[in-house]
């Protein structure tokens, strides 16, 4: 049996209350509503230095924390950080990795690939923005009597959290950048994060500057996505 306190509960099973049914043509108006909303959402790059309330970060990660996950274990972590000497930091640390990329390791095919988006070694975003919130994944969730107890499918788990993450922000009004400084080991010793944490993604998170423009890109169509058997 798990030793994980979250997932005992006495009874062990309970009725489901908190299932919302809808009438179909609700769905349906709910379904475009939604889809409405989430296509406004642009990846930015150029962020505003305007505080965000803390309040608003805390209820977006508490939403982040319902996504489903393997057993349940929810093995994720949020460093939230709004310390502008930390950010300093983690700028300093991102951009050697990142002109490493640039300049060295990445290969032309994907320089080719990442030409559209503008993007290069150089990241004030990390300075600018009100909150960096560095996304770990525990590959175990180590127990108050120093044992450790296995996680399962953790990329998957932390990326369904993170896309959770990424609409609760924007559902609230503010603007994220998912950023990926690759290796980013330096985030473990920077926030004081165990070794049995990986740090998967950067999320960059306030609002966009005013003058801040975006790629002229587009999502593909429902038939470049999907098919139905
Ligand atoms: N990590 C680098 C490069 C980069 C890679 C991909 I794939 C992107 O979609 C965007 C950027 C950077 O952040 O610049």
């Amino acid at each position: 049996m798990s030793r994980l306190s979250f997932n005992h509960g006495s009874p062990p099973f309970v009725p489901l209350t908190t299932y919302q049914a809808y009438s179909e043509p609700e769905m349906v108006e709910r379904a475009h509503a939604f889809y409405e909303s989430m296509r406004r959402r642009k990846t930015i790059r150029e962020f505003s230095s305007r505080s965000v309330p803390q309040e608003v970060i805390e209820a977006c990660l508490l939403t982040a924390g319902t996504a489903p996950s393997g057993a349940n274990h929810q093995p994720w972590h949020f460093a939230v950080v709004s310390d502008p000497a930390i950010k300093n930091k983690i700028r300093v640390e991102a951009e050697i990795e990142e002109r490493e990329f640039y300049e060295r390791r990445a290969p032309q095919e994907w320089k080719d690939a990442l030409a559209p988006l503008g993007t290069d070694a150089n990241k004030p975003f990390l300075e600018d923005a009100p909150f960096l919130i560095a996304i770990f994944g525990q590959k175990s969730t180590l127990m108050d009597d120093g044992t450790a107890v296995k996680n399962y499918y953790v990329p998957e788990s932390v990326s369904i959290a993170t896309g959770f993450l990424i609409a609760a922000l924007h559902n609230a009004g503010l603007a994220t950048l998912t950023h990926t400084p690759s290796p980013m080991g330096f985030l473990n010793s920077l926030l004081h994060r165990h070794d049995n944490e990986k740090p998967y993604i950067l999320l960059v998170v306030g609002y966009p500057d005013k003058d801040c423009t975006v790629p002229n890109i587009r999502k593909k169509r429902l038939s470049e996505i999907a098919s139905f058997l």
